[in-house]
This record gives structure tokens, sequence and C-alpha cells, in this order.
């Protein structure tokens, strides 16, 4: 095998073993709830991070190309008053699942553009801690539907 070969199978077989060392995000049942009216300021989005890596990951940023701004939120209840804080990451430990919501975790949408109105997805990209990337894509249904769906 000649220099360049070897070298080659190498850098593949070193690609091949990536995958396993990083991260494995996977995300799911994502959805947004359809903004209560046309011109909303803002709306709310839920969905299921699961972790099948085996190192913890940290989600530290989310964004659109149709929103002007995504928070990431939680609803604490706090002597009877239900509060929205706004948190700077959501950890997923190795092998484990995070769920956001809409009692508790949540991202926020924040300054919507005039497509959301027409358009059922919405595109959503997600930022790791470790630089990484997780594309999703974000189903909007009304937030009705699904108590209606939770109460059967
Ligand atoms: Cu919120």
């Amino acid at each position: 095998m000649s220099a360049e070969k070897a070298f080659i199978s190498t850098l593949i077989a070193f690609m091949l073993m990536l995958p396993t060392a990083q991260a494995q995000v996977l995300i799911t049942e994502a959805w947004a709830s359809k903004p209560v009216s046309k011109g909303a300021a803002m709306t709310a989005a839920f969905m299921c991070i699961e972790n099948d890596g085996t190192v913890p990951i940290e989600v530290v940023d989310a964004s659109s190309p149709i929103v002007n701004r995504i928070e990431m939120h939680r609803i604490q209840h706090q002597d009877g008053v239900v509060r929205m804080r706004r948190v700077n990451s959501i950890n997923v430990a190795a092998n484990q699942k995070v769920c956001l919501e809409p009692d508790g975790l949540h991202l926020m949408l924040i300054g919507l553009d005039e497509v959301i109105y027409r358009e059922t997805n919405i595109p959503i990209q997600f930022k790791l801690a470790s630089g990484e990337v997780v594309q999703t894509i974000l189903v909007q249904r009304s937030l009705l539907e699904d108590s209606h769906q939770s109460t059967q």
C-alpha cells in the first residue's frame, strides 16, 4: 500500500470513528403553538431532546430564519404564582431525554416573520456547547388541540 493510500484509509477509519465520540442528538415531537392571532408578537415551541451519545450535551442557543429571536424558558410555580424564567442552556445527560412541554421548559419564539402565518413548518436549529448544530422542523398546531388530546 502506498503512503498516500495508507493515509487515506487511516483518515477514513478516523472519520468512521468520529460519530461514536460525538454526542448523538435526536429531536422528536417538535411543535410550535400557532400564534394566537395574526400579528402576535410571540409563541412557544416544544419538543423532546434525546441524547443517544455517551457524553452529556448542553443546548446553548436556538434560532430560526423566520423568527427574530428564540429564548429558552422554564415555567416555575412559586407561591401560587406562575413565573417564566429565561434559562441559559438545557442540559441532557448521556442516554437521557429532556422534553420541553407547555408547563415546563419551552422555547419562546419572539418576533415572528409574516411567513409564519402561511407556513405550517418552522425550521429551527440548535447550537450545542460543543459547537455542533442540530436542525429540526417545528410543526405548528393549536395549543387548544393539544389540551384536548391530553384530556382524552
Ligand atoms: Cu416563555
